[in-house]
């Protein structure tokens, strides 16, 4: 059992991220909702996760689902009640899971009683603590544009001033700036420390201290500044785990986010690894290079051992599934899953699961019509504007659209995958009767089960937690191998990321090896050939 009042109890831990939409409903309105968690808390203890990262469940409109923050210390109706909350932490604790909370602190909902107080004049004491600029109708502050197409500023007529948005219009930035933003916000965070929330993700984080003047979004000059005072303030306990979300982060960076002296966060979620395979934007696919994603990983194992600590994930709630976009889909679903999941799992940081990637759930093809998603709805409008052809359109959207994640968690093959009884709220992929929870537990060779032995493997070896990384044979296209190492232990992973036989002579020393995981069958190791997409973890000690 983790002791979870220390420091660093994440070393050893392994996280499950809950889209709660669409994981579990439990009361037929076609939405998944808290008690509907509370109903699966027993099947995430048999996969033995550590810790439950929640995608926002407060108060919202749900333009951005739920990223849109109408009053953080209300839950929003469909999911429950406060009490629901409580119940949930609770009866997780009880299974050794601690509840990871969302936390959206660079904007609200344009609904918050704050931003509606700010609306009604430049006096009123909320004003400030949104950005606005005076201006002109068709003259607005500068051209900075928002990460969901459109301009980043949107006019008050009432107020002859614009507010400035990264994201979405229904989502003002807050004002940073303003000493009591902050405050609140911290105390907030405080009202779920208070309520046994054990740990935070931290949306956006890198974003907080923009300077739109300057047209500065991501690493302002007082983010660091700013960061450090939320821990002091609101990150009081040492064994609170922290993970903000920094798409601008570099190794360097990261060494600062993730400082072992608690005076920031735990680890940061950086992105390095999931753009590789896209051009100018996320839509314009690009195959996958391995050997870029080997000297990408190589490089941030080898900065940050002993100086900092990763985040290690492949999938989440905005990310096309891993199997689709970097797996096999088809033939070789489960190998390739299980591959692309000892890839990670065998990397020194916290590994990060995303509900349904323990079963190898894959995308979803969905037709240009069916998508929710408000970045890929602003994405389709905008691209169409450009004249690029929908069948373009459509295979961007498919490979890369938010709603790949979002389908309804798999469970069984009973009506809806027995996500609800009701008229679920997005698509279920029509793969649900070959792809669901219950036929994983079934079958001893299923992903779940491999994923449950990957996270006991965790605890069990020191070289998962604390060795360091040697990457093999950097150069191969095709396999991906490295050996972890400590004083006493050495652990040879091995990865071949196609879906052909492939040339692998791993060290010599290996061949006395104890082989700890193969995601073949009959665990034959043919000296110096891979099957398609086989994997093996190999141990040594002394
Ligand atoms: O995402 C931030 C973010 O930058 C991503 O939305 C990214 O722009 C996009 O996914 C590129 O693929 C966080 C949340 O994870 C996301 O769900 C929210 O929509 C966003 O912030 C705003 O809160």
């Amino acid at each position: 059992m983790l002791d979870k009042t220390k420091f660093g109890w994440w070393k050893s831990a392994v996280f499950y991220q809950i889209y709660p939409k669409s994981f579990q409903d439990s009361d037929g309105d076609g939405l998944g909702d808290i008690p509907g968690i509370i109903s699966r808390l027993d099947y995430l203890e048999t996969l033995g996760v550590d810790g439950v990262w929640l995608s926002p469940v407060c108060a919202s409109p749900q333009a951005d689902n739920g990223y849109d923050i109408s009053d953080y210390r209300a839950i929003w109706p469909p999911f429950g009640t406060l009490r629901d909350m409580e119940r949930l932490i609770a009866e997780a604790k009880k299974r050794g899971i601690s509840i990871i909370m969302d936390l959206v602190l660079n904007h609200t909902s344009d609904e918050h009683p704050w931003f509606r107080e700010a609306l009604r004049g430049r006096d009123n004491p909320y004003h400030d603590y949104y950005v606005w600029r005076d201006g002109t109708p068709d003259c607005p502050p500068n051209d900075m544009r928002a990460c969901f197409g459109g301009p980043a500023w949107e006019y008050v007529p009432e107020l002859q001033q614009y507010y400035f948005h990264q994201f979405a219009v229904k989502q003002p930035d807050l004002n940073w700036d303003n000493p009591q933003v902050r405050r609140e916000l911290y105390d907030m965070i405080r009202f779920w420390v208070d309520k046994g929330v054990e740990g935070f993700r931290l949306d956006v984080i890198d974003q907080i201290a923009k300077e739109p003047d300057r047209k500065i979004t991501a690493r302002g000059p007082r983010l660091h500044e700013y960061v450090r005072e939320l821990s002091a303030n609101a990150f009081l306990e040492p064994g609170l785990v922290t993970v903000g979300e920094a798409w601008s982060a570099d190794p360097e960076e990261a060494k600062r986010w993730s400082a072992r002296d608690g005076s920031e966060l735990s680890m940061v979620f950086q992105f390095e690894h999931i753009t590789l395979d896209q051009g100018p934007e996320k839509w314009d696919v690009r195959p996958l290079e391995l050997v870029k994603l080997k000297r990408c990983l190589e490089r941030w194992q080898r900065e940050l051992h002993g100086q900092g600590w990763n985040s290690l994930f492949l999938n989440n709630h905005d990310l096309p599934r891993i199997v689709s976009r970097w797996g096999d889909p088809g033939k070789y679903r489960v190998q390739s899953a299980k591959c692309l999941a000892a890839l990670l799992h065998g990397l020194e940081g916290t590994p990060y699961i995303y509900q349904g990637e323990e079963l190898g759930m894959t995308n979803i093809p969905l037709a240009l019509e069916d998508y929710e998603d408000l970045e890929t709805v602003n994405m389709i409008a905008e691209r169409r504007e450009k004249g690029f052809s929908d069948g373009e359109i459509l295979a961007s959207a498919r490979a890369r659209s938010r709603d790949n994640a979002r389908t309804p968690m798999q469970w069984d093959d009973s009506k809806n995958a027995g996500f609800t009884t009701g008229t679920p709220w997005f698509f279920g992929n029509p793969n649900y009767r070959e792809i669901n929870a219950a036929a994983a537990l079934r079958d001893p060779e299923s992903v779940f089960w491999f994923y449950r032995r990957l996270i006991a493997l965790r605890k069990e070896l020191a070289v998962l937690r604390e060795g360091d990384f040697a990457l093999l044979c950097p150069e191969d296209p095709a396999v991906f191998a490295y050996v972890r190492r400590t004083a006493r232990e050495k652990l040879l992973v091995v990865c071949n990321m196609t879906g052909n036989e492939q040339a692998f002579a791993g060290p010599p020393e290996f061949a006395s090896g104890r082989l700890l995981l193969s995601n073949y069958e009959d665990d034959r190791k043919t000296p110096g050939l891979l099957r398609p997409w086989e994997t093996r973890m190999e141990y040594l000690e002394g």
